[in-house]
């Protein structure tokens, strides 16, 4: 019995579904997550000595790739002066600084631990502000777990069939209204019926949870448009997307601005951390500013703090971000191609480093396009690639992230294996 047969045995006696986190748990895909031992660069090695180049970078935040240096020497050192004081730092500081330059939208900035705290805080905030309760996100989005997000969500939600989760109190969930991706006609029918209770609209400026879908042209400055018209705060969750698709977010690359923006992931360098933060008659409605109550023991941990500043130092520098731009579309090409000479209708979505090929055909521009998709094939895609030694996402509703420690060569193998996987699970 291999060793990570063994481990999951264990855990799933002691862990629900074995796993700390259900879409790792390759129900989706079928057989077992390989337990990591370790990992470097691109690659992750389990417990039973296999390796795979990795283009699931713990879901978004190692742009830099496994175990970087910089971020090594930084989390040590920081561990070496205390863990956690429960006392502000000055790295919290450089962070509200690093986040307040890279996003002209956010003037003011609270760091949280996780993207979960990140979304629900932001929330709070516009219905603070607004004194409003509705509101409105897509379907297929996804916004971590707290209970108002939790209606039509992606990510598990989609890939296990439980958009609209139970323990939700349905008083709470009719406060969310949803509507699709993409389709603005929607929001402005919402707006006209409901618009003067709406406290805020909630969007991943890129959708990520239900595979890839970059925004249509006009469709954020849509969002933008309304939300204004109608005095509802519009949130960007840039979890994701956050120093991922550009230095700036989404917004930079798209030339929108939000009032509130969710972050995570790449600011913490792979450590846990989340902020939220926007305009500054907003966040001046934080405690202990103002009447609208957040807190938390572990906020702005140093040690995530030193990771994410060491990683958005590396991604400061020259050419970072043209670096990953021409691997994304390596690998964009690759995929086309590999999936057009083995005869299986794909599309492939990408936006930046961050990537997603749908079987089936295109395009996809919403959830209900992305469910068209054929995730038997994925299944057997994904297995035939992890055989080859190429580690996806084992779900067709998440992005694959191409990082800088990915060389052509890496890529080139995986565009090889895929050739391969393709005609395997045709
Ligand atoms: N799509 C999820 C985060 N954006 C995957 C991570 C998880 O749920 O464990």
């Amino acid at each position: 019995m291999s060793e990570s047969k063994r481990l999951l045995d264990t855990a799933a006696r002691l862990i629900p579904g074995g796993v700390n986190s259900p879409v790792r748990a390759f129900r989706a895909v079928g057989g077992q997550p390989p337990f990591i031992a370790r990992a470097e660069g691109a690659r992750v090695w389990d417990v039973d000595g296999r390796s795979f180049v990795d283009f699931v970078g713990s879901w978004g935040p190692l742009v830099l790739g496994h175990a970087a240096g910089p971020v090594v020497a930084a989390i040590v050192d920081a561990a070496g002066r205390g863990t956690s004081y429960g006392a502000p730092t000055a790295g919290e500081v450089e962070m509200a600084e690093a986040v307040t330059a890279a996003f002209p939208s956010i003037e003011m900035v609270r760091l949280v631990s996780s993207g979960t705290e990140a979304a629900m805080s932001a929330i709070r905030v516009a219905r603070g502000a607004t004194g409003r309760d509705l509101l409105l996100k897509f379907d297929g989005c996804y916004h971590g777990h707290a209970d108002s997000l939790l209606v039509k969500a992606g990510s598990g939600g989609a890939t296990f069939g439980i958009p609209d989760s139970a323990g939700v109190p349905a008083a709470l969930a009719a406060l969310t209204l949803t509507a699709p991706f993409n389709d603005l006609d929607a929001v402005r029918d919402l707006f006209r019926a409901r618009g003067g209770d709406i406290a805020a609209v909630i969007v991943e400026p890129v959708a990520g949870n239900m595979g890839v879908v970059p925004p249509a042209p006009g469709f954020l400055e849509g969002l933008r448009e309304v939300t204004q018209a109608h005095g509802a705060v519009l949130i960007f969750d840039e979890v994701i997307t956050g120093f991922r698709v550009a230095y700036g977010g989404a917004q930079e690359r798209y030339g929108v601005q939000a009032d509130l923006t969710c972050l995570g992931k790449i600011i913490g360098g792979g450590l846990p951390v989340g902020a939220y933060g926007g305009r500054r008659r907003l966040m001046e409605r934080v405690a202990p500013l103002g009447p609208v109550y957040q807190a938390g023991t572990l906020s702005g941990n140093p040690l995530a703090v030193a990771a994410g500043l060491a990683t958005l130092r590396a991604l400061a520098r020259d050419g970072a971000y043209d670096r990953l731009e021409a691997l994304g579309a390596r690998l964009e090409r690759g995929l086309v191609d590999a999936a057009a000479r083995a005869g299986v209708p794909a599309t492939v979505n990408r936006v930046g480093s961050m990537l997603t090929g749908f079987f089936c055909d295109g395009p996809v521009r919403d959830y209900a396009g992305a469910r068209r998709a054929d995730t038997g094939r994925y299944a057997r895609f994904f297995q035939a690639m992890l055989a080859r030694g190429i580690a996806l996402a084992p779900s067709q509703f998440e992005a694959a992230f191409v990082s800088l420690a990915h060389t052509e060569a890496d890529l080139d193998l995986a565009i090889g294996a895929a050739a391969e996987a393709m005609a395997e699970a045709r």
